[in-house]
């Protein structure tokens, strides 16, 4: 087979250039192939110098992450940049589109790097539970200095190449231009070298510099990751790693380094995170066999309406405008749509003060937002997102008012959260035109986006917003329709565990402490307290078919029905401090819970573990999430994953509900649901079908 790695000779520079679509990324064949040609290169006397470039939309951008978990193959890539650190013959790098992890190590190893406007930099092996696996921490450190190594290496962040050039990664910067151009101009560069013979800069002789950081630099770092990125190994494996850098010579570090990152590579943590790269790529991609007909292309979507410029409004348009796609944003009344346009600014605003954009961009997204109070001012858009109240009968009168102003092809979405998308295409002409859009607040900032497919939605649809969704930067998921669609129907069984635990004697802070603990953000009573708990109250009493059972999130009804509706009043589950916010426990909702349970014959119990609470939290997750796979609400069970991690905040390095059971044992969650089978009753403890089913077929979820 033809090996991905060639090499070629313009006058007295070797060319070597690497064509490994779709991301050059260091397959076994790559690595064989980079240190063949070198060798070739440096034994050939003709040869003064030797540039390394790629072909394709970018330089390496990686290891091959799909090669992790199978039995490592020689050679292995410190063995490569060895020799490109050690080559007798100036190395040169020429450097475009995503300069990443191993593809960014390739590039430190070589003695000088040319780059294109606008490449990015970065190893972000952090955030797939590794480190840099050969050098990123000896050899950045040594050219760029501690403190720049420590943020990009901890971060996983890629850095602008004009970033770079102060502090000596990147020679020199190149203006845009075809990577044909990139070659021909770093093939000058080298032979300048040559003319002024400029020899080999070997990174690894290069010395990190004693005065270069402060002596607490590390236990600094050290703290504040231990906050940042609670529970993961990783980063601290980052700060060992660099530390070495200035304590041991290259060699010794460049094996400590490699050993670190084998125990991280092996970790479970990594397998959870590399799980979730690939899982998020997979949900991009339809199950249907139509994902790839070339005759039912995505539609171009140039401009769009959004309905309703509340919180939820505001922030979708503000998605849309950032993708630079145009904006009317329709309101009610002036006063109404006044007071949504300046959120947005607002909001806008805030990005820009944390150097998310600038002023220029923020200018030219209000710009692309225009407000409007008449429904035929919408004649010219080409698709539709519905963000009203949670109310079936206002959204169907929308969608018939939408269906009588907008042209026949225009996609019409709705945003709801839980209600059924087929009763709402009932309102129109167009059902096939007519699916979920549902957005995760704030919308401006939560990647996730479920995509919610009706019974009549057809196949152009679906795929023309899926594609839409990647475009405004979410991360989608097509999914079925039932109450709460996949995110919000399993978020209820979560929530409904934690009240049933209030009304059994758990306190707001105990839960929320023992699932902080877990690995959460944010426990769940905390959560309710800061989005409003009448939300999830509202839309309770919009549902036809909630359990019979008096008890189920009766504490949060109570709250609600006490006024206590969370920080916006300040008081919900917790007391909040009027003057800081802070968040103080209160007993007086233990007093409540205790009568409510007293009424309902609801046993308290003074013996709810951590453990307990854990586990019923998220077990109840994993078995609801086994029933939407059986029911086909899902498609994927790494779908699940993928709403999880983006849509509310669970452990990356946990890798989604469905990971995680795996992880745990199939065997160990199902005896655990048996036990509050048992324990608790039939009503929410049966064990799923599908997970019975794959532990007597010995498969997992994932
Ligand atoms: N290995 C294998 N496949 C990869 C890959 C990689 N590193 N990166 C991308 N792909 C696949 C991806 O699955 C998809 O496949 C296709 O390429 C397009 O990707 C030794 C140990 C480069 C910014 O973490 O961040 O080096 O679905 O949809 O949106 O120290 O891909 O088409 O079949 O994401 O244009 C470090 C990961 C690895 C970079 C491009 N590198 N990749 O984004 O395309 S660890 C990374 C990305 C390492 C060293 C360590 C992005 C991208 P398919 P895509 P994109």
């Amino acid at each position: 087979m033809n090996s991905p790695v060639s090499l070629a000779k313009q006058g007295d520079v070797a060319v070597i250039s690497v064509d490994n679509p779709p991301v050059n990324a260091l397959s076994q064949a790559v690595r064989a192939g980079l240190i063949s040609c070198l060798l070739s290169a440096e034994q050939d006397d003709a040869i003064k110098a030797i540039v390394i470039h790629c072909h394709g939309r970018t330089f390496i951008a990686g290891a091959d992450i799909s090669e992790f978990g199978k039995p490592p193959l020689t050679p292995h890539l410190p063995e490569v940049l060895a020799k490109i650190d050690a080559c007798a013959k100036p190395v040169v790098a020429a450097l475009h589109g995503n300069v990443l992890g191993g593809g960014f190590e390739v590039a430190l190893s070589c003695h000088y790097r040319l780059a294109v406007k606008g490449t990015k930099l970065g190893l972000p092996e952090v955030t797939l539970g590794l480190i840099p696996g050969a050098g990123g921490t000896q050899l950045l450190p040594r050219i760029a200095g501690v403190e720049r190594a420590l943020t990009m290496i901890t971060s996983g962040k890629p850095a602008l190449a004009e970033s770079l050039v102060d502090c000596g990664v990147i020679d020199q910067l190149l203006e845009k231009s075809s990577t044909d151009d990139l070659l021909t101009q770093v093939i000058s560069y080298a032979q300048e070298l040559i003319k002024q013979n400029k020899g080999v800069r070997p990174t690894s002789q290069l010395d990190v510099g004693k005065t270069s950081y402060a002596l607490d630099t590390f236990v600094k770092w050290r703290t504040k990751l231990s906050k940042k990125a609670r529970g993961q190994q990783a980063p601290q494996c980052c700060i060992d790693s660099i530390e070495n850098a200035t304590l041991l010579p290259f060699k010794e570090g460049m094996l400590k380094e490699r050993a670190m990152f084998v125990t991280c590579r092996d970790s479970s943590q990594s397998r959870a995170m590399r799980h979730a790269f690939f899982a998020e790529r997979k949900a991009a991609k339809l199950p249907t066999p139509s994902a790839d007909n070339p005759d039912l292309p995505a539609l171009n979507i140039d401009a769009v309406a959004i309905i309703g410029a509340g919180t939820m409004g505001g922030g979708i348009a503000m998605c849309f405008a950032k993708a630079g796609i145009s904006v009317k944003l329709l309101e009610m009344s002036e006063e109404n749509l006044a007071r949504g346009i300046k959120a947005i600014r607002e909001r806008y605003n805030q990005a820009l003060k944390r150097g998310l954009m600038t002023e220029t961009q923020l200018e030219n997204c209000m710009a692309l937002i225009q407000g409007t109070c008449d429904y035929q001012d919408l004649t010219d858009v080409d698709l539709v997102v519905e963000a009203a109240f949670e109310t079936m009968a206002v959204k169907q009168q929308i969608f018939s008012k939408l269906d009588e102003v907008c042209k026949a092809d225009v996609i019409l979405a709705s945003n709801t959260s839980y209600l059924d998308i087929n009763e709402i295409a009932k309102a129109t002409n167009r059902a096939n035109k007519v699916l979920g859009m549902h957005f995760f607040s704030p919308a401006n900032i939560m990647k996730l986006l479920e995509v919610v497919r009706a019974d009549a939605t057809d196949e152009q649809t679906i795929k023309t917003v899926m594609a839409l969704g990647k475009k405004i930067g979410k991360i989608t998921v097509a999914v079925n329709v039932c109450y709460g669609f996949v995110g919000n129907r399993m978020y209820a069984c979560y929530g409904r565990e934690a009240n049933l635990l209030l009304l059994e004697g758990a306190s707001p802070e105990q839960i929320d402490n023992a699932m902080h603990k877990w690995g959460m953000a944010m426990g769940p009573l905390a959560v309710n307290d800061m989005s409003g708990i009448d939300i999830a109250y509202k839309a309770r009493q919009e549902n036809p078919n909630l359990p019979d059972d008096p008890a189920y999130f009766q504490a949060a009804n109570l709250m609600v029905e006490a006024g206590r509706l969370g920080q916006k009043t300040g008081a919900g589950f917790y007391q909040y401090d009027k003057e800081t916010g802070r968040r103080i426990a209160d007993e007086k909702v233990l007093a409540i819970f205790h009568e409510q349970a007293n009424s309902l014959n609801i046993r308290q119990r003074d013996d709810i573990t951590d453990e307990e609470i854990q586990n019923r939290l998220i077990f109840a997750l994993i078995n609801e999430g086994a029933n939407i796979l059986s029911e086909g609400i899902a498609t994927r069970a790494s779908d699940i994953d993928v709403i999880w991690l983006n849509g509310y905040g669970f452990p990356r390095h946990l890798g989604g509900p469905m990971c995680y059971a795996d992880e745990v044992g199939l065997d160990k969650v199902v005896a655990t649901i048996k036990e509050y089978q048992q324990q608790l009753g039939d009503q929410y403890w049966q064990p799923a079908p599908l997970l019975l089913e794959l532990i007597s077929q010995n498969k997992k979820l994932i």
